[in-house]
């Protein structure tokens, strides 16, 4: 008879950023992130994450309604069942709640997390395999501000961190904008690789009036430039062909992978395991992608450490990452809640080897951030 669950915790945690991050959508002063702790009857934790970015700002799930969701619908599911068939859990949740990608990604975290320290094995292994220990990790610059965001990515260069950076962009004029990355891309150097994100705040003319003057100043790629619904446009935008066009906040599963695949709608999809309602839907995107010779990057909602692990986990199963990742949300707040830091250096972060997502959590540090 296999271990049961005996109990699910959900948490808010609310954890202060190194600076503002400007994004289109938001401004955010801190990340909130929803902490989920399922307990089996033999005494084992797993631990999973939902985090969004700006409140509802980005997207239709807050860390709030995430926490009521969890607590008043998947619990009851959960409870009293066989821990150790991740599958059949996911199956009997999608059965009954529809959307809430986020939180189905926070509980599957868990459950992966609790069959690997049963297992003795790391969540990459229960997902196929990895073959990377380590990957490459871009950074957002997003002060606000074109000198600090120059001063930024050249501190992050002389000190190994990253050497890919992102740009948001969106908040300002479109002349601003053009100038801004020209002005970053123009100071790093041809050797670094500068893309932006514009969180769909361009118009579709915008958008075709950016891409040429981007492609000229040497920007290599432009996520998500218009609004996710306009699927003929991102189509548009990409035959154009003056530079790749990344889908982001147009995947919210392997559906719409199909869609965006067939109508030949992005060359790149970001793959994020809370948009794609978990490691296993993600995995199926990822598969779409392959299948239809979409180039693959690893992203993330600005996640805490538990989330970034377990995109990492997944991340480290793709044998091509052509674009890298960006899993640096855990720098971006201004603590850890780990009581070893993930290791970050040589511009990679490694894949941890442990059992489960292989982390450990500070309990006096969660304390500290959990949400009154
Ligand atoms: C997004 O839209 O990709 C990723 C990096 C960052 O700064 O924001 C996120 C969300
Ligand atoms: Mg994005």
């Amino acid at each position: 008879m296999s271990a049961t669950i005996v109990s699910v915790h959900t948490q808010i945690l609310d954890i202060p950023t190194i600076r503002p991050h400007k994004l289109s959508v938001s401004i955010m002063e801190h990340q909130s992130m929803v902490l989920v702790r399922i307990r089996t009857s033999d005494g084992l934790e797993g631990i999973g994450e939902a985090t969004t970015i700006g409140g509802l700002n980005y997207g239709s799930e807050s860390p709030e309604s995430i926490k009521v969701n969890i607590d008043t619908y998947f619990t009851p599911l959960l409870m009293g069942s066989p821990a150790d068939n991740p599958a059949s859990l996911r199956t009997r949740i999608n059965k009954v709640i529809k959307g809430n990608h986020f939180a189905k990604s926070a509980v599957e975290t868990a459950l992966y997390d609790l069959l690997g320290k049963r297992l003795g094995v790391p969540v990459s292994t229960l997902l196929g395999g990895a073959v990377h220990t380590e990957l490459p990790v871009a950074w957002t610059l997003a002060s606000g501000d074109t000198q600090k965001d120059i001063a930024e990515a050249r501190h992050f260069l002389e000190t190994r961190r990253h050497d890919t950076f992102k740009l948001k962009v969106g908040l300002r004029s479109l002349k601003d904008d053009l100038k801004h990355c020209a002005a970053i891309k123009a100071a790093l150097g041809e050797h670094i690789s500068v893309r932006i994100d514009v969180n769909q705040g361009w118009s579709e003319c915008q958008a075709l009036q950016a891409l040429r003057p981007l492609a000229d100043a040497g920007i290599d790629l432009v996520e998500q430039p218009i609004a996710e619904k306009n699927r003929e446009g991102m189509r548009r935008l990409t035959q154009q062909g003056y530079l790749p066009i990344m889908a982001d906040e147009a995947l919210k599963g392997p559906e719409d992978g199909l869609a965006l695949a067939r109508g030949e709608c992005a060359t790149v999809f970001a793959i994020k395991i809370e948009q794609a309602g978990g490691l296993r839907t993600a995995q199926d995107l990822i598969g779409i992608a392959q299948a239809a010779g979409i180039s693959l990057y690893g992203g993330t909602m600005l996640e805490g450490p538990i989330s970034t692990i377990a995109s990492a986990h997944l991340f480290a199963t793709i044998d091509k990452l052509e674009w890298g990742t960006e899993l640096f949300g855990p720098l971006l707040m201004k603590d850890s809640i780990l009581t070893e830091p993930l290791d970050y250096n040589n511009f990679t972060l490694q894949v941890p080897r442990g059992p489960g997502l292989g982390i450990t959590l500070d309990e006096d540090k969660v304390r500290h951030y959990t949400r009154a």
